[in-house]
């Protein structure tokens, strides 16, 4: 007897180890899934945009940028905030129909955040006609840094891996940014211009979700969703 606790002791410790290690997440049916909404909102007083001198090819780029970093809405709703589910399993991750685009455009990465499946192939275009570079910085995946001038109207860039956030430079146009986001499962979410976002097919429990922004950091919140039910939250981020 008292082996067999002893045993089963270790064996719990042994899968808590490999669970620490893989942490895996596995592929179920999902057939009583749950939903979560909400929306993201900044907290405080409303910072004055932060504005950015073009330095080269106004005539495409334009004299004056506003910085992406923090990108407030009506009713002070926080876009371009990566939302993760910490999901172990569930719903299989789907190939995307279409391969992501990732467009230069008037010297600005769009969209500003791209989040996508792991595994997809990236279209990178150029829109602008004029010389960019793009350079991801990743730690996971290979980084990539290549020319495009306007001759070469598309780069295929493949991300394997999760992960997130690989930022993305211009060489040519050092205020040009953005970040890509490799997600290995379906519970992630980028929200909209009014801070809004919605992920569905949950399955029933408990989870931690993980709100990113780049310029406000890291907030984790709990969540519960019911099988067939809505959980709508109202969530904030930013400021004092
Ligand atoms: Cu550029």
């Amino acid at each position: 007897m008292r082996m067999n606790l002893v045993a089963s002791a270790l064996a719990v410790v042994a899968s808590a180890c490999l669970a620490g290690r893989a942490a895996a997440y596995e592929a179920v049916a999902v057939a009583d899934g749950g939903t979560l909404s909400g929306t993201v909102k900044y907290e405080g007083t409303l910072p004055p945009p932060t504005k950015i001198e073009v330095t080269k090819d106004p005539e495409v780029c334009g004299k004056e940028k506003t910085a992406p970093n923090l990108v407030i809405g009506q009713g002070n709703g926080l876009a371009n905030v990566v939302v993760a589910v910490q999901a172990t399993k569930g719903k299989k991750m789907e190939p995307p129909a279409q391969n992501p685009g990732f467009d230069q455009k008037t010297c600005e990465f769009r969209p500003h955040i791209l989040a996508f499946p792991a595994g997809s192939t990236i279209d990178v275009t150029n829109s602008d006609g004029i010389l960019h570079n793009i350079h991801t910085t990743s730690t996971v995946n290979p980084s990539s840094n290549q020319a495009q001038p306007k001759f070469k109207p598309k780069i295929q860039i493949k991300v394997e891996k999760p992960e997130w956030p690989i930022s993305v430079k211009c060489d040519v146009h050092g205020w040009m940014s953005g970040y890509w986001v490799s997600q290995e499962h379906p519970y992630f979410a980028v929200t909209d211009a009014t801070g809004s976002f919605k992920i569905t097919d949950l399955p029933p429990g408990d989870y931690k979700v993980e709100l990113w922004q780049e310029k406000l950091g890291k907030k984790t919140m709990p969540v519960t969703i019911k099988a067939k039910d809505e959980t709508k939250v109202a969530w904030t981020m930013g400021g004092k």
